[in-house]
């Protein structure tokens, strides 16, 4: 089993603390949590490459993709999608986003694991892809960072 933490801060007022947990090599990780002071509906959220928050969340580069296929942007139930792509968390009319999301391309060992990455909350909501635009096979669209926070692994 192995556990990691990502506490989650930004320019704004939103904050996050979301708990990673990986039974086993083989099985999928969880995340489970929430993010605080967004604004009702949907936001885009991700795992991006970097724990580098030198800037603040941009200096955390783009979505983790490590295929060498170099896939486009999607949805997390997509084939071809970027390893970070974990889709829209939504807020509720009083800003909570409550999370629990199952993923198998996130691992927490071996050489894609997101430990000493960043998760990372967006302002608008993630198009999955599907915007029809250049930038939506980039980023889908899911605009500014509004919080982020390193993946660091927990005692057991
Ligand atoms: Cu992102
Ligand atoms: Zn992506």
């Amino acid at each position: 089993m192995a556990k990691a933490v990502c506490v989650m801060a930004g320019s704004a007022d939103v904050t996050g603390m979301l708990l990673l947990t990986q039974e086993s090599q083989k099985k999928a990780t969880t995340v489970t949590g929430e993010v605080t002071g967004l604004t009702p509906g949907n936001h885009g959220f991700h795992v991006h490459e970097y724990g580098d928050l030198t800037n603040g969340c941009v200096t955390a580069g783009a979505h983790f993709n490590p295929s060498s296929k170099k896939p486009h942007h999607g949805a997390p139930t997509d084939e071809i999608r970027h390893a970070g792509d974990l889709g829209n968390i939504t807020a509720d009319d009083n800003g909570v986003a409550k999370i629990h999301i199952t993923d198998s391309q996130i691992p927490l060992f071996g050489p894609n694991s997101v430990v000493g990455r960043c998760l990372v909350v967006h302002a608008n909501e993630d198009d999955l892809g599907k915007g029809g635009d250049e930038e939506s096979l980039k980023t889908g669209n899911a605009g500014p960072r509004l919080a982020c926070g390193i993946i660091g692994i927990c005692k057991n």
